[in-house]
Order: structure tokens, then C-alpha cells, then sequence
């Protein structure tokens, strides 16, 4: 191995710069080296003032051609390269929703294998919610309706989507006056492609409102379908104890990574790498055990209900194949680098892609069947098994940084936990947003960037804002990034909050800085502040809380989607760098400004942690202003005339 120059910091993770020196030692490029090949990085993209939408153009907005051939404007096309994206990231949350939908089918139907309905419990309330009948029936039963259901709520339909009506009544009515309701998730995504087809919808103002209806049948319907069909079937997470970061790779054991979006495959390794024989199989080989770990979603689905240990987040995963130590790296859906099969063919590690729609060259591709699912985890340890064999150990560089974490609050879970022995209620919380010792709660959600330096937004905000008294949910890349830094283990986050917040998290048993899952469970966050609504004395819409979201690192299309459904719903979203459509001022006001005035969310770009965190605080405390819970409660002194009146 010949050694390069030494390679500068691009995160705040050592375990992270340890392993781009070797990579860079290794002559094997990553992310980081092909980002800088990629400068300078085109204008009109990140402007969002290139079109490729027929073939007339291609087009691209400058001074001198303000129009493009066909005489859209920079707001038009800046407007529908924005809905492709927003269109694009809903149909890869909601896309993931219907395979759970379908999982969740063939088990009511005795042809889910080994997979059962773990949360019987979550099953029936939420069949009750869409008033499917529940008494007397069994699960199995049950299960069915639901599936057929959901899969329903795919399809278009004259009618709303059923699932908007998990979200306060006073936005459902803002939803429809507004004509942005989704009436099916497929529906919804087609519209786009359509009225962003060359010739349709013109007017930026209608496009962007279209671009929301989208976005809520991801947040609302796809995504929400996602989290609780997971729940039904492996189980409502609860606080569970566990490990991240590429120290978590066992230099001595086959370590198999899972990595992607769908946990369906994941949950059955989960259980079969505890199997005797394939454990006794493994020692067979010289190796002492088998350790499942996880990079992405993926991972955060099997962590928050298996407590499988995490190696990474999404700049990690080439990464992880450089330790030299990964027998295999089963790949589903989402976020995975086509770089990995470059990287792997300089290792022994094997890839294997699990999903019809996701090839990836030189993975071995296998076709899931939900029927086998057992079955096929069994086949594919051995084959990991097989591969331990092929390491080379003189090419193991495991950084040794592994970090303590705290996941699994859902719901459900800080429901119970809140409310203590006795009464499962939000009411503590809500009491400590009226009184203050709370100031807000915020959702720090999405992914990591090589724009950025690696993790640092993402830790930075949250520790900011816990100080400053905010309660932070997570999800996603950015909960794995502040579980890498240490902010997830809950007496480490404590000491880093805020008096006020630290006292509250004692006294309830949360931590500051809550895990909430993968990121389709960001309908988990929409549902928290509804639960937070309707527990009473902080406003009747979700726009009136005082509540933010931040994306500080993000880069996917569902990102986008993500941050769109959540202005939808009236909350106040910082991300940590602008969205492409500033070639268009008009696009950018409505999405930075106006916006207010029609949903009373809207976005904000600031890449700098602490003004970030000044401008959610801002939000809070003018949303806690128009509640009129900022009035000091002064103790009033009586003087002799005024008690003898009170008399
Ligand atoms: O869906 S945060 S990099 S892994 S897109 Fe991808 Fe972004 Fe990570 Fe999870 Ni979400
Ligand atoms: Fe150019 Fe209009 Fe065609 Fe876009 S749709 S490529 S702006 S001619």
C-alpha cells in the first residue's frame, strides 16, 4: 500500500477521516475525491434554470436568453424541476410503504413465511382509526382489510386520501380550501410528471402548489403507511441500547452489513444470525460469530427494534467495504452509491442486491420472496460465511471508534413514557412548552453531505438547540450522525441541555434528543405534534406550535419531499443549504416568504449551525408569543382595599 499526503478533515467523525486516509493511501477514490472532480459544479442546476423537459432545449435561463425556446421563464422552470424532485422522493418513501403494504397482505393471507404481526395492539388501533371492524375478529383477518386498505390509498380515488385525516382537523380544512388534498399517492405523482411536461402548467404559484399536495401524499399517506405497517409487523420500537460507528465491524467475526430502506429482508438476518447452526457454521471457519450491522435506514429500522448496531450513515458506506473486514453488503433500495461496486471489487466483500427494481453491476442479484424471506437470510450468511475465507487480513483497518446510543422512540413509547405508570399522556410535555421550561421541540431529520464537513451540522444544531432548551426529534442520517458524536446516550445529552430542559428530561425519563426511526418515520414526528395539539393549550393547527424542522446536511430528492410536506403542514423548515430554484426570485420568495401567509410553514436556507439554531429560536419564541404563553404569570400583591373587594 503506498501512502498519499495526508488528506485534510471532511468530518467531525475521526472514524470517518481515518478511513479517507486509507482509502486515499489505497488509491481508492470516494465520494470525497469525485465531489472535487465534479468542480466547479454547474450553475444552472444549482439554480435550477436548466431544462431538459423536451427536445427543443435542452434550455438554460441566462441574462441574454431570459426565455426558454418554447418561452417558459426561469419561475416556470425553476418551479417544475423543484415538483420532479418533490414527485421523485415520494414515490421512493411511498414506493417502500406499498412492499410493506404488500408483506403485510401475504401474511394475512398464510403466505408471509416467517413473518408474523408482531404488534397486535398497533394493528387494531390502527384498523379502528380507518374504521376497519375489529371486535371479534382475528388478527389475520384484520391484517387483510388493512392491507386492502392502504393499498387502496395508492390508487387515485374521487375522495381525499383516508390517511390526511390523522392530522388535525383545522389543517384538513387549510388542505382542502387550498386544493392541495392528495387523492392517491400514484395518482399524485403522475399529476406531477404530467403538468410538468412540456406545455402544461405554467404559473409558478399553481406549480408549487401542486408540488405540495404531492409532497403530502408522502408525509401523510405514503411514509405514515411505512412507519405503522413496520410497527404491525416487526414491532412498535421502544428504547433499545446499542453501538454506531465503523468500530462496530468485529475484526475477528463475518461481519454483514445491511444497507437501504427496506427492513423487510433485515429483520429475518436479524433472527437468523442467532442461529445455532449457522453460528456453529462461522466457527466451522474461523471465525467467532456473526455481526449483522447496518448503514442508512436500514439500519435505523433493524436498530430501533433489534438493537442491531450501526457502522454508519449514508457517507459511510463506502467506508465501511475499505475496513477490509465486511464478508458481505446486501443492498436494497435507496442511497446506495453506484461507487460500491468499484470499492468492492478492490476487497473480497460481496455484494448482494435484494431488490427487483435496484441492479447494481457486479452485485449478485436475488429475487425476494416474502414466502422465503427466512430462507433467504439462512442462504446468505452461509455465503458470508463462505467469504470470510477470502479476507485478507493484512488489509483490515477497523477505526476503533464505536459510541453508545439510546434509540426506539416512537410514539407510541414517549406516549407511555411521558405520561408514567399510571396514564399514558402527552400532558407533561405540553406542560412544559406552556410553562417554558421547554421553549420548542425540533426535528432535525435527513442526510449527510459531501458539501459539507460530515455530521457536523447535524451535531452542532442539536447540541445548540438543546441548550437553548428545545427538545430534539430525529430521524434518519442526522439521528446516526449526533448518535456518533455521543449525543444519544441520554446522561451525556442531559449534561449538555439546557437547565430548564435537563430538569424536565430527569423528571420524565426522556432524553433531549429522542431517535425516531428511519426516514419514513418522519411521520412520526408529524404525529407527535399533532398528539402534542391535541393534548391541549398550544394552538388548534400545527402551525400554531411552537415547533421547527432542520435538515442541515441534506441531498436526496426525498429530502425534498420531506421538507415540502412539512411546510405543508405548517411548520417552519431550516435547511442547511438552498433548494435548487434561486435562478428564480419569484420561486424563492414564495417558498421563503409568501409561503407564511398560505400554510404557515415556509423555508429558510442557513448553512451556519448557531444562526440556524437563532432563527428556530426566533420561530419559537414568536409562535409562543401568539399563544400568549410567553406572559409572565407574576404573582400579584394585594393591598388591604383590593382584598376587601376580592371578599
Ligand atoms: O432515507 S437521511 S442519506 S439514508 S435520504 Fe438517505 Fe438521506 Fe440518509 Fe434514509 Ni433519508
Ligand atoms: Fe426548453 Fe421549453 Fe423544452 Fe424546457 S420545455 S427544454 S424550456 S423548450
Amino acid at each position: 500500500m503506498s501512502t498519499s499526503t495526508p488528506r485534510p478533515p471532511v468530518s467531525r467523525d475521526p472514524a470517518i477521516n481515518e478511513m479517507v486516509q486509507i482509502a486515499a493511501d489505497a488509491a481508492v477514490p470516494t465520494v470525497w475525491d469525485r465531489y472535487k472532480a465534479q468542480h466547479p459544479q454547474c450553475k444552472f442546476g444549482t439554480q435550477g434554470v436548466c431544462c431538459r423537459l423536451c427536445h427543443m432545449g435542452p434550455c438554460r435561463i441566462t441574462p441574454k436568453a431570459k426565455l426558454g425556446i418554447c418561452g417558459a421563464d426561469a419561475d416556470t422552470i425553476a418551479a417544475r424541476n423543484l415538483l420532479r424532485e418533490i414527485a421523485a422522493g415520494t414515490a421512493a418513501h411511498s414506493d417502500h410503504g406499498r412492499t410493506l403494504v404488500n408483506t403485510l397482505k401475504l401474511v394475512a393471507h398464510g403466505k408471509g413465511g416467517k413473518y408474523r404481526i408482531a404488534d397486535s395492539f398497533r394493528l387494531r388501533e390502527a384498523a379502528g382509526l380507518f374504521g376497519i371492524d375489529t371486535a371479534e375478529r382475528d388478527d389475520l383477518a384484520i391484517a387483510g382489510e388493512l392491507a386492502d386498505f392502504f393499498m387502496a390509498q395508492f390508487a387515485w380515488s374521487e375522495e381525499a386520501n383516508a390517511t390526511l385525516k390523522l392530522a388535525p382537523a383545522k389543517r384538513q380544512e387549510l388542505w382542502k380550501k387550498l386544493g392541495i388534498e392528495p387523492r392517491g399517492v400514484d395518482s399524485s405523482v403522475v399529476e406531477i410528471l404530467h403538468r410538468t411536461h412540456m406545455g402544461v402548467d405554467h404559473d409558478y404559484r399553481h406549480l408549487i402548489m401542486g408540488g405540495l399536495k404531492c409532497s403530502l401524499a408522502d408525509g401523510w399517506v405514503g411514509s405514515a403507511i411505512a412507519t405503522v405497517v413496520s410497527d404491525i409487523l416487526f414491532g412498535t420500537p421502544k428504547p433499545i441500547r446499542s453501538k454506531v460507528n465503523l468500530g462496530v465491524l468485529a475484526a475477528d467475526q463475518v461481519n454483514i452489513i445491511v444497507h437501504g430502506h427496506e427492513p423487510t429482508l433485515s429483520e429475518m438476518l436479524a433472527v437468523a444470525a442467532h442461529d445455532e447452526e449457522l453460528v456453529a457454521y462461522a466457527r466451522s471457519k474461523g471465525a467467532a460469530g456473526i455481526n449483522v450491522a447496518g448503514i442508512c435506514c436500514t439500519a435505523n429500522e433493524v436498530l430501533m427494534r433489534h438493537g442491531l448496531p450501526i457502522a454508519g450513515n449514508f457517507l459511510q458506506q463506502e467506508l465501511a467495504i475499505l475496513t477490509g473486514a465486511v464478508e458481505m453488503m446486501i443492498i436494497d433500495v435507496q442511497c446506495v452509491m453506484p461507487s460500491l461496486a468499484q470499492v468492492a471489487r478492490c476487497f473480497h466483500t460481496k455484494l448482494v442486491s435484494t431488490s427487483e427494481i435496484a441492479a447494481s453491476v457486479d452485485a449478485e442479484q436475488i429475487t425476494f420472496d416474502v414466502a422465503e424471506g427466512y430462507e433467504h437470510a439462512v442462504r446468505l450468511i452461509r455465503a458470508a460465511i463462505d467469504n470470510f475465507a477470502h479476507r485478507d487480513s493484512g488489509r483490515v483497518n477497523i477505526p476503533q471508534h464505536a459510541m453508545e446510543l439510546v434509540a426506539g422512540f416512537s410514539n407510541e413509547t414517549i406516549f407511555h413514557m411521558l405520561g408514567g405508570r399510571f396514564r399514558s399522556t402527552f400532558r407533561p410535555l405540553n406542560d412544559a412548552i406552556i410553562d417554558g421550561r421547554i421553549r420548542g421541540v425540533c426535528g432535525i431529520i435527513g442526510c449527510s453531505n459531501p458539501k459539507v464537513m460530515a455530521d457536523d451540522g447535524h451535531v452542532r444544531l442539536a447540541e445548540e438547540l438543546i441548550k437553548r432548551n428545545v427538545l430534539v426529534l430525529e430521524t434518519g442520517c442526522a439521528a446516526i450522525a449526533c448518535a456518533k458524536a455521543g449525543l444519544l446516550v441520554p446522561e451525556a445529552a442531559i449534561a449538555k441541555a439546557g437547565e430548564t430542559l435537563r430538569e424536565v428530561c430527569e423528571a420524565v425519563g426522556i432524553p433531549p434528543i429522542l431517535h425516531m426511526g428511519s426516514c419514513v418515520d418522519n411521520s412520526r414526528i408529524l404525529l407527535a405534534a399533532t398528539n402534542v395539539l391535541l393534548e391541549g393549550g398550544l394552538g388548534e393547527d400545527l402551525s400554531d406550535l411552537p415547533v421547527a424542522g432542520a435538515a442541515p446536511e441534506w441531498m436526496s430528492e426525498k429530502a425534498v419531499a420531506i421538507g415540502h410536506y412539512f411546510v405543508a403542514s405548517g411548520i417552519y423548515v431550516v435547511l442547511g443549504h438552498p433548494l435548487y430554484v434561486e435562478g428564480s426570485e419569484n420561486v424563492t420568495k414564495l417558498l421563503c416568504e409568501e409561503m407564511e401567509g398560505i400554510t404557515g410553514g415556509r423555508f429558510e436556507w442557513e448553512p451556519d449551525p448557531v444562526l440556524a439554531a437563532d432563527k428556530i429560536l426566533a420561530h419559537i419564541e414568536k409562535k409562543r408569543d401568539a399563544l400568549r404563553i410567553n406572559v409572565k404569570k407574576e404573582r400579584k400583591l394585594f393591598d388591604m382595599k383590593e382584598r376587601r373587594e376580592l371578599q
